[in-house]
């Protein structure tokens, strides 16, 4: 690793991110079913079916998983709570044994000497809820906000900071409109609505939480830069589709900018009535953003297919074990692009970056080259952005653990530590060692 702490700020924090459907193991501990469960019991949907039933089981482990994060040097963790283990229905009844394992995990964080950042959904919605129509439906924002609201008055006094929810656009258009994520709707006045739900939802519940005396709010958004296929005008305009739904449409509303309208070309005689008056609590001042980025996108048109038309194709780049071309540089473009637009004047933290690889555990190791390299040259894409002004505050690693890559099942392994699903043994990979190393003061 070329790049090591004393390269950033002071007070630059480092750390990993997890979530909670991807490591906890659901089947433990009173958590009530969502909408994952069903859509891996869906023949098709997910690699060998598996779901977040064991994962890694860090229900009971989370002691242990903590340690490796204080040995590896970070300042701080994030993660998120399961929405169904806090209310199995989704709403109503509490189950005290949800609330008390995140009581003691954020005490857990502090005792370590880390800061902890919670984020309130990473895509557990409950399946009760799933079946009032989940994020289709208006009414998603008020239990939304009723869960932020319980979260808070247990965690708030300790933990750093709050995200409302992670990656909105695979939360309404990976999951409503591609098919790919759960609940595997393929309609597109259901992404629509879905598209407007999630934002409602963020806004009310920042709201809220403001009023209950909550700081350091923010959202954690994912953002791919849109490269056209070709000169073309036609892939040029299909890129600018593929911008505007993608990388666009959540933080230009919550800027107070309105939907971009190379995405409400297609979107707007699907969204629901009356979305127009809903703008001003999208766009209810954030404290901070969350960047996630892994990749870039290549949109080609396609006249083959309804709007937005458009198609994406392979690029020429190393790639990922996901198929994810390693493009550090689009790191710092999505960064200096946010805080000269939509973001100026925000704090921004990278919230997710990381890499599947095709992991071996070999005489109790795990040679991981390239996620060094991939590590190393994101970290050197974010110093650059500092340099150019960007407030870059944090850097959290996708994923402290190898875990559940959703429609994956645990076929991708993105994490700093092998896991042994069959064992549940952890094996700090060899990247894990070096951003220790890079990390000690
Ligand atoms: O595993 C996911 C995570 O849940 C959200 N961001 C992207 C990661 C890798 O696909």
């Amino acid at each position: 690793m070329t790049i090591s702490r004393s390269d950033f700020p002071e007070h630059f924090l480092f750390g990993a991110a997890t979530a909670a459907y991807q490591i906890e193991g659901m089947a433990s501990g009173g958590a009530g079913p969502c909408h994952w469960d069903t859509f891996a019991a869906t023949p098709g949907n997910v690699f060998g079916a598996h779901d977040g039933a064991v994962a890694c089981d860090h229900y009971h482990r989370w002691e242990g998983d903590l340690d490796l994060l204080q040995a590896a040097g970070m300042d701080s963790y994030r993660f998120s709570t399961a929405w169904p283990r806090i209310l199995p229905e989704g709403r109503g009844a509490v189950n005290a044994a949800g609330l008390d394992f995140y009581d003691r995990l954020v005490d857990g964080v502090l005792e370590r000497g880390m800061k902890p950042f919670l984020t309130l959904y990473h895509w557990d919605l409950p399946s009760a809820l799933a079946g009032l129509g989940g994020w289709m439906n208006r009414d998603v924002a008020g239990w939304f906000t009723d869960y932020a609201e319980l979260v808070h008055a247990r965690l708030g006094d300790r933990v750093a900071s709050t995200a409302t929810l992670n990656e909105p656009w695979c939360v309404a258009w990976l999951s409503h409109f591609v098919g790919a994520h759960a609940p595997g709707m393929r309609d597109i006045r259901a992404a629509a609505h879905a598209m407007h739900h999630v934002l409602l939802a963020h806004g009310t519940a920042m709201q809220a939480l403001r009023g209950a005396g909550a700081k350091e709010l923010g959202i954690v958004l994912n953002f791919e830069t849109a490269t056209p296929a070709s000169d073309a005008p036609e892939d040029i305009a299909a890129a600018a589709r593929g911008d505007a739904i993608y990388n666009r449409w959540f933080i230009e509303a919550m800027a107070g900018q309105g939907y971009p309208a190379e995405a409400m070309e297609g979107l707007a005689p699907h969204m629901p009535m009356g979305w127009e008056a809903d703008m001003d609590i999208i766009a209810t001042p954030l404290d901070w953003l969350g960047v996630n980025y892994y990749t870039r996108a290549n949109y080609a048109h396609d006249a083959d297919t309804p709007w937005p038309s458009y198609k994406q194709v392979e690029g020429p780049l190393p790639k990922t074990d996901m198929g994810w071309e390693i493009r550090p540089e689009g790191l710092y473009e999505i960064l200096t692009r946010l805080s000269d637009g939509p973001a100026k004047g925000l704090p921004i933290y990278v919230t997710e970056n990381g890499m599947a690889g095709d992991d071996h555990l070999n005489a109790c190791a795990v040679h991981d080259p390239v996620r060094i390299g991939y590590i190393d040259g994101h970290l050197a894409a974010a110093r650059r952005a500092i340099s150019d002004g960007v407030d870059l505050r944090g850097f959290f690693y996708w994923s402290l653990l190898d875990n559940y890559e959703w429609a994956f099942g645990y076929d991708k392994r993105f994490g700093l530590v092998h896991v042994d699903y069959a064992t549940q043994t952890r094996t700090p990979k060899s990247s894990y060692h070096a951003l220790a190393a890079a990390l000690a003061r």
